[in-house]
């Protein structure tokens, strides 16, 4: 495919970006970002990730790519904490499952972390339901592994999958992802209420926090706060934006100078 040769010229010509996406508490306070890939491409304009993820899947080059993402995401990780008003925040990395299947998974984000000097417990892991299906043992040995140094993580998407619940309470997950999915029509199908409403109550069970993402309105959150949600992602609070734009949002918002 000509897309793989252009995702290994990507990583070699540095075209690759990422973008940030503000995450809030249920006061509306920043408490962290994600960090989401972006793809500038110089003739195909810009390549959104649902389009060449798998392929990077795939392809193996997952894994220096989601190793460029891990490194970047950590330098800037580390010029945050650095900074009195963003010192704070938390920075969720996602991470797929050929990645995190890498016998060195574990030793190649700690060598990450001692070579930016991020502070690991700012660092979260968005792992997705699929790690769950295989080898679970080597996920949870893995997750230990990098828990002891205080990294922590997120369950993404979570609904999509087929995550088994005797699997879910053995994770030593710090939190649970809504998926947008069910956020969408939260208002409007009864359904999509009840889910949004079980994961929230079953996360809270398990001694999870619970983030909602793809929240685009005020009355997303609101449905979603009276259910005890503890964070928000979305739309309402900030796009996935350059990391110059995202930090200018930061001074305007209610956190600023504290
Ligand atoms: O930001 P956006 O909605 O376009 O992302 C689309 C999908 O791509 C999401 O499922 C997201 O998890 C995935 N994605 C974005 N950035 C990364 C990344 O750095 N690594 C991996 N593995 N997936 C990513
Ligand atoms: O990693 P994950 O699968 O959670 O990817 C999140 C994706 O959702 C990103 O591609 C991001 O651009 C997108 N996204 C973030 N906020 C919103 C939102 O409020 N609405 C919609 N439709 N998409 C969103
Ligand atoms: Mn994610
Ligand atoms: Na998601």
């Amino acid at each position: 495919v000509a897309l793989e040769g252009d995702i290994r010229r990507g990583l070699a010509q540095q075209q690759f970006q990422l973008y940030y996406q503000v995450q809030v508490d249920g006061r509306g306070h920043t408490v962290g970002a994600e960090a989401l890939l972006r793809w500038p491409h110089p003739q195909r304009g810009m390549v959104p990730p649902n389009e060449f993820i798998h392929l990077a899947e795939d392809t193996g080059l997952i894994i220096p790519l989601g190793h460029w993402v891990l490194q970047t995401a950590c330098t800037q990780l580390r010029l945050w904490s650095l900074q009195t008003h963003t010192r704070h925040l938390t920075l969720a990395v996602n991470v797929s499952a050929r990645q995190f299947r890498q016998p060195e998974f574990a030793e190649s984000v700690l060598q990450v972390l001692q070579d930016t000097g991020a502070p690991a417990h700012l660092l979260k892991l968005e792992l997705t339901e699929s790690l769950l299906v295989n080898d679970v043992e080597d996920t949870i040995a893995k997750m230990h592994a990098l828990k002891m140094h205080g990294v922590g993580f997120s369950l993404d998407d979570f609904g999509t999958g087929y995550s088994s619940l005797s699997y879910l309470k053995r994770l030593p997950l710090e939190q649970l992802k809504i998926d947008q999915s069910f956020v969408q029509d939260l208002l409007s199908d009864p359904n999509d209420a009840a889910i949004a409403r079980t994961v929230i109550a079953l996360g809270h069970s398990l001694g999870l926090a619970v983030i909602a993402e793809g929240v685009e309105t005020a009355l997303h959150q609101e449905f979603l706060a009276l259910a005890g949600c503890d964070a928000y992602q979305g739309y309402l609070f900030g796009r996935p934006m350059p990391v110059q734009a995202f930090e200018d949002g930061l001074l305007s918002s209610p956190r600023a100078g504290t």
